[in-house]
């Protein structure tokens, strides 16, 4: 159960693979060969974790290689789910090479052939070095660790195939009655003749069995008296889907998921049919003592200040979350603009900056492409999640921006037609893409990058996006200003200090909270984090320090501020 808040499976075997591994690391200026590690400074680390965490790889931007020997009690293939490793990985079992996988926010799986019984080992190269191989990887204002940073999962898998993917989506109906649609496929080496497979589907006291045809099996099911799931009744049902092979039950997976459904109508952002307003923080995953590995007890820690906030929402700035943060949302009826991996970077200013932009990298598009298929595939079933974002202030103003934007809402749309899609722009009167999404979102650092009021600012923008305004919500996806903990100036509330911060955000949050075409607000950000060390001339800290608490969650005066904000929005009353 270390991989999701909730337990997957009770026929299949599974056992987490989280806790002591082997590191070894090159020794300064040679590289490494993962089967030979004589000359290689060999650590124990714990699993999640990043190297930043240990004393003398607090900056080690390279390669290690990352070793578990394990204990097979019978002959099995043996399924490894490896929900997230930074930056990019080669998985060896036995000195076999299984798989590589590219990305630190998504998760990947390999399988054994069928092993025997005994002692048996994983071995993993891992690199978070910046280069040509990676386009969404690159020293940015945020940080990208080393280690196996998300939680990994052995299963034991007694045949060659298996319940694999199962989407699940939730309408309601004019008669308003709820609808679940379920797709599944089978995974591993599907039989020839389906006809002696099956599959049970158990939900809320319904029990129905479906066929298998081609290794897909789909259909609908309709629930006369089940609860909707919303941030004021965060109702989560289990499906229990079992395959039966002829009449013997061999495999299972158990899927949590709640009945929602969420709509762009005329403008107005729909929940269950009725207009939500998205009153949320940007959060980065990271801590001074876990890196990117945050533990479950402090992403439960950030949600709770959240809520305390009064927040009703959280946008995964800038890439997939871990999914048991995910599995949180949905517990706490929290909702979640869930956003791909990219952060757009200028080299200067207009559109001779983006000659060097990431989206031009060789591999940009490949790697976008992946990241968005694992993203809605792996996370999909949660009903916390309300839209997909992509591409955070990329190049959203040229013909060849265009051409990315759109091949991958096309993309997204077609892997999961029950959201609505966005991204947050910057490039305000050059931005040629906003008729593209089902929602608007802007990042404006009003106050903060210029000294233009609040309303005025937010005026340009509306004339600027008029039309594409007519038929879409705005949300404001990023807006704030940096604190340095500790600094207090209530006199002359200078920059940098906790009073202008508070100054700052009361001033933005009295307009947005009560602008007619906002349906949205996420302030930048939960806390401060960690940044490349090139950004330190732009950093105070060497850390991004706009966060309403600090990186070790300490609230800043900023804190108080959006907590009354936030909630005299409401309960309807904005003085
Ligand atoms: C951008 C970007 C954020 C952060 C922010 C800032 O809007 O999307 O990642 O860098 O600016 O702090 O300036």
């Amino acid at each position: 159960m270390s991989t999701r808040l909730f337990k997957q499976h009770v026929i299949r075997r599974s056992q987490s693979l989280d806790g002591t591994w082997e590191f070894y690391f090159p020794q300064e200026g040679s590289t490494l060969d993962p089967f030979k590690l004589e000359a290689a400074e060999r650590v124990c680390m714990e699993v999640p974790g990043c190297w930043e965490c240990l004393p003398d790889r607090v900056d080690y931007r390279g390669e290690a290689v990352a070793v578990k020997r394990l204990y097979l009690d019978s002959a099995c293939r043996m399924r490894l789910v490896f929900k997230g490793i930074s930056h990019t990985a080669r998985v060896y079992v036995d000195g076999q090479l299984l798989t590589e996988h590219h990305n630190a926010y998504t998760a990947f799986e390999c399988v054994t052939d069928l092993l025997n019984a005994g002692e048996h080992e994983v071995r993993v190269w891992i690199s978070n070095a910046f280069g040509e191989l990676s386009a969404l990887h690159v020293p940015n204002d945020y940080y990208t660790y080393g280690g196996i940073t998300r939680p990994v999962e052995l299963q034991v898998m007694p045949l060659d195939f298996w319940l694999g993917e199962l989407a699940l989506t939730t309408e309601r109906g004019k008669d308003g009655k709820w609808q679940l649609s379920f797709l599944g496929t089978l995974a591993g080496r599907s039989p020839r003749n389906n006809q002696d497979l099956s599959v049970q589907l158990q939900i809320a006291g319904k029990d129905t069995t479906v066929p298998i045809k081609r290794g897909v099996f789909r259909g609908q099911i309709v629930f006369d008296d089940v609860e909707a799931w919303s941030p004021d009744n965060a109702k989560l049902y289990e499906l229990t889907a079992t395959l039966f092979h002829g009449s013997e039950a061999v495999d299972d997976r158990v899927e949590r998921f709640g009945f929602r459904q969420v709509e762009v109508v005329k403008g107005k952002l729909l929940l269950n049919g009725e207009p939500v307003f998205l009153m949320g923080v940007n959060r980065h995953e990271d801590h001074p003592d876990y890196g990117c590995a945050i533990p479950v007890a402090l992403m439960r820690k950030d949600l709770e200040l959240c809520l305390q906030m009064g927040c009703n929402a959280v946008r995964t700035s800038h890439y997939p979350n871990d999914e048991r943060f995910l599995d949180l949302c949905d517990e706490l009826g929290i909702l979640v603009w869930e956003e791909n991996h990219a952060r757009g970077l200028f080299s200067g200013s207009g559109v001779e900056a983006m000659v060097d932009h990431p989206m031009r990298h060789p591999r940009f598009r490949e790697q976008c492409e992946a990241v968005n298929r694992e993203m809605v595939g792996q996370h999909g079933n949660h009903p916390s999640i309300l839209m997909w974002g992509i591409l955070n202030e990329c190049d959203s103003f040229s013909e060849f921006g265009r051409e990315c934007y759109a091949e991958q809402f096309e993309q997204i749309r077609k892997l999961d037609p029950s959201r609505p899609v966005t991204y947050a722009s910057c490039h305000q009167n050059s931005d040629i893409c906003q008729d593209l999404p089902d929602i608007c979102g802007w990042n404006l650092y009003s106050n903060w990058y210029g000294d233009e009021d609040v309303a005025e600012a937010l005026d340009r923008l509306l004339r600027s996006i008029e039309k594409p305004l007519r038929s879409r919500p705005l949300i404001l996806s990023e807006f704030g200003g940096g604190a340095i903990p500790g600094y207090r100036d209530p006199i002359r509330r200078a920059k940098w200090s906790e009073e202008r911060q508070a100054d700052i955000l009361a001033e933005c949050l009295e307009v947005y909270l009560n602008h007619p075409k906002v349906v949205g607000v996420f302030i930048w950000q939960f806390c401060d984090i960690r940044v490349d060390p090139s950004w330190a001339m732009r950093r105070p800290r060497t850390m991004n320090n706009k966060g309403i608490v600090d990186e070790h969650r300490r609230p800043k005066l900023a804190f108080e501020t959006v907590k009354r904000m936030f909630r005299e929005r409401k309960s309807g009353g904005v003085e």
